[in-house]
């Protein structure tokens, strides 16, 4: 291709509104241009890297033995309604009506539409298990787009949906995507970790979400410093033994604390350590209260909450509500006396605490001396609160350690709600009607092409990895009135297109600074330059990577590019 053709609209300032390094870049090297706050066109340098990405996610799917195809993003209300996502789902979900006044979803993801399609079309136990995927744009209204490519409103999408008569046909499809989505990131060349995580609203249970690391992400991960083990830190339970203390139980004893309410501030004024305090917070349950326990040091994870109490909602119970239900603010909160219909509950660390001490439920009074069971009964202790970095990691091997993370694939085990709510009923060995069995694997395309953006770049601009590239080499002739030059110039694009070797030929009428800053803004793998010594038909090789540079003999040229680009 050459430069005077396409169109790649360098810019030399940074964006205002780019915080991260590969919004900036990719905006400054002319491949994307945002058209509306998280909505973006991608220009010819980016639509062919997101060619790339979807080249390598494709031959991956097709490994894995799932079959493409393509769904509408219009979508009608009813089969939201069917499965209720059209009530549940908030203002994310964009919505609109045609001219006949009925109802549509753009779609953010295709549950609904491919459980409906395919319940239609498979009848039969003969035809499954069935794979089948789409790489297509979905649309979420998130409220505060942002990074980006990495949180847009309108985004590409790789969603698989896998059809089967029983859980081990499902478990067999779920170990395939994992495998292909191991090596679809291996292949963009990113550093990323499968993660076990939580299966939020989707239901089901194994899911696991593939991580980039990167201090950009919005994601913790906490894994292991010896093992593969990793958790989205909602998910990663705590497997500590906590020892019972042989101390003495002292008599119970409330104090005043005047103005003291924290943790740190109790702790403080009593003397005590953070381990020994008893840090009670009461939640709204769905529709009723529960006080949650955890140690003084310790913070109650609110997704292990949801799943233990196999929640809908779960949310802190306003200061208003605290006051109201414990009559006292939420500072001096604690376990002991509390009304009959608040359920009491903690993390396993409090049931260990000696003379500890807690809020007193009444305003400026805590208590000290606070011995579980004979001072407060609690309906049960569960795993609660957030692993902590050092914690010892829950398969036994190694400390934890936390690290952020870009999540750019979810893949979950679905089961049959949506089968059941869409009527994707087949014909069983038996001749009976069964109800499908499913599961579900997302891709964020467009995210994953910003990840790779993060993790290669550097002052200069990209540093694309030779299988995402737009063009394999960057051709530039230094000075196109030089009649040898550009002779030259134009004699090695022939033969490197000749050799199935793609090039961006930089014919360009600017001077030689501009061609080189958008040349390392670009960031091709490879750059050859035509410039003084062309006479003697001589050419300068420089890699993008580290900078290494020579000069070669057009003679030598291909043998030596396809060398590097191995
Ligand atoms: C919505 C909106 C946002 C959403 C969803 C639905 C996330 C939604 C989860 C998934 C599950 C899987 C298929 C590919 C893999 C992920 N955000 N999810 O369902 F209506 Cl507005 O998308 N879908």
């Amino acid at each position: 291709m050459r430069q005077s053709q396409t169109l790649i609209p360098t810019l030399k300032e940074t964006p205002a509104d780019a915080e991260i390094k590969s919004h900036q870049l990719l905006v400054r090297a002319g491949f994307i241009r945002q058209t509306a706050s998280g909505v973006y066109s991608f220009l010819p340098m980016g639509n062919k890297v997101l060619k790339n990405v979807e080249k390598i996610v494709r031959e991956e799917m097709e490994k894995a033995g799932a079959v493409e195809m393509l769904m509408p993003a219009l979508q009608l209300s009813d089969l939201w309604k069917e499965t209720g996502r059209w009530y549940t789902m908030g203002p994310e979900l964009m919505r609109l009506n045609d001219r006949h006044e009925r109802e549509f979803a753009l779609g953010a993801t295709h549950e609904e539409v491919v459980t409906s399609l395919i319940g239609d079309e498979v009848k039969s136990y003969k035809k499954l298990p069935l794979y089948v995927y789409q790489i297509q744009t979905k649309f979420r209204d998130e409220k505060r787009p942002r990074f980006g490519l990495l949180r847009g409103r309108e985004f590409i999408m790789k969603d698989a949906y896998t059809f089967h008569t029983d859980q081990e046909s499902l478990d067999e499809a779920y170990q395939k995507m994992y495998q292909a989505y191991s090596n679809i990131f291996t292949r963009c060349g990113l550093n990323f970790r499968a993660v076990i995580a939580d299966s939020g609203a989707m239901g089901g249970k194994d899911t696991h979400e593939f991580m980039v690391l990167s201090e950009i992400g919005e994601d913790t991960i906490a894994y292991s410093d010896t093992s593969d083990f990793a958790a989205n830190i909602e998910m990663a339970p705590v497997h500590v033994t906590y020892e019972q203390s042989d101390e003495a139980a002292l008599d119970l004893e409330m104090v005043d604390t005047p103005g003291y309410k924290t943790m740190v501030e109790v702790s403080e004024f009593l003397g005590l350590p953070l381990e020994q305090g008893i840090k009670s917070l009461l939640f709204k349950v769905d529709e009723r209260f529960v006080l949650v326990l955890s140690r003084g040091d310790h913070e109650i994870n609110d997704i292990k909450l949801k799943n233990a109490l196999a929640a809908t909602n779960v949310e802190l119970a306003s200061e208003h509500e605290t006051k109201q239900l414990l009559n006292t603010e939420v500072g001096s909160v604690g376990p002991i006396d509390v009304p009959e219909d608040i359920e009491v509950i903690a993390d396993h660390a409090v049931s260990v605490i000696r003379n500890g001490y807690c809020g007193a439920n009444k305003n400026d009074k805590h208590y000290r001396n606070v011995n579980p069971d004979r001072d407060f009964k609690v309906s049960s202790y569960q795993d609660l609160r957030f692993i902590q970095e050092g914690d010892p990691s829950p398969d036994g091997q190694g400390k934890i350690k936390f690290a952020k993370g870009i999540e750019v694939g979810h893949i979950f085990k679905l089961g049959q709600f949506y089968a059941e709510k869409l009527g994707a009923q087949y014909l069983n060995e038996q001749g009976k009607q069964a109800t499908m069995t499913m599961g579900c694997y997302g891709i964020g395309v467009s995210r994953t092409l910003a990840a790779i953006v993060e993790q290669y770049h550097d002052d200069n601009g990209i540093k694309w990895p030779k299988e995402i590239t737009p063009y394999h080499v960057h051709l530039i002739a230094v000075n196109p009135k030089n009649q040898e030059q550009q002779v030259l110039a134009e004699k090695i694009y022939e033969q490197l297109q000749e050799n199935n070797i793609s090039v961006l030929f930089d014919d360009r009428k600017e001077r030689p600074g501009v061609k080189f800053a958008d040349s390392d803004l670009i960031g091709l793998p490879v750059r050859i330059t035509v410039g003084k010594k062309a006479a003697e038909g001589y050419v300068e090789c420089k890699l993008r990577e580290n900078g290494e540079q020579e000069d070669l003999h057009v003679s030598e040229l291909i043998d030596k590019i396809n060398s590097l680009l191995k």
